[in-house]
């Protein structure tokens, strides 16, 4: 059986999550917090940087969100892969999969880390930075997202793996304007998928513990 590394709050864990679950593949899972520290010290041997997903299966350690769910693809295949065979519709997939990270994921992480930090630590810069970058994700994805289900080939897909923790918490750290309404409801479809669905529910109890202010709950 897999075994993975993670934090049932924690976004790219989420992200290799919900392919696990669009699998229904039985996984062993490994708590990342402070009464597993054993579980903290394996992910720093097995990372560079001790961040998690890892996962481990057999003598095969794979790290990276992406990349796990590349192996899944390949080692536990009787599901749609979350990467197209077709190499064509695979540039897509990993070209979205990149887009959410990146460019929404990261500016989204930029503010959470700032608020966590002692306040005469804090970047004053960072909020307004990171806001602009959302300004322009939101809008751009929202043209994207404009006659489209899910992010790329219209299939569901790693894209939309990477979309969900993504879009869930960048709203709340800063909301998706009302007018951009095909992000939006991009966004209450993934809340709506099942796989998705279940691994909101399992990070309820660490709601609290998100640092920035005024989010809305949904
Ligand atoms: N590029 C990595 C990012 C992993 C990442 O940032 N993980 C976060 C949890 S969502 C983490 O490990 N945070 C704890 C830390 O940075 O110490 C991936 O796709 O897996």
């Amino acid at each position: 059986m897999v075994r993975i590394y993670g934090h049932p709050f924690a976004a790219f864990y989420w992200k290799a999550l919900i392919a696990l679950y669009e699998r229904k593949l039985p996984f062993e899972f490994l708590m990342i917090d402070a009464d597993h520290p054993e579980n903290a010290e394996a992910v720093s041997r097995l990372g560079p940087t001790g961040q998690f997903p890892v996962l481990v299966d057999g003598d095969r350690t794979v790290i990276e969100s992406a990349a796990i769910i590349e192996y899944l693809d390949l080692h536990y295949g009787n599901a749609p892969p979350m990467v197209p065979a077709d190499p064509r519709a695979a540039i897509e997939a990993r070209q979205m999969d990149g887009v959410f990270d990146d460019y929404v994921m990261a500016p989204q992480s930029r503010m959470v880390f700032n608020a966590l930090r002692d306040e005469d630590k804090r970047d004053p810069h960072v909020g307004a930075e990171a806001k602009a970058s959302l300004d322009k994700s939101y809008a751009w994805l929202n043209r994207w997202m404009t006659g489209r289900e899910w992010a790329a080939n219209d299939v569901f897909s790693i894209a939309d793996c990477a979309a969900a923790p993504a879009l869930f918490y960048a709203h709340w750290a800063y909301p998706i304007p009302e007018s951009h309404t095909a992000l939006r409801d991009y966004r209450a479809r993934l809340l709506a998928r099942p796989s998705i669905a279940r691994v909101v529910d399992e990070a309820r109890p660490w709601r609290e513990y998100y640092p920035l202010k005024g989010h809305t709950p949904d």
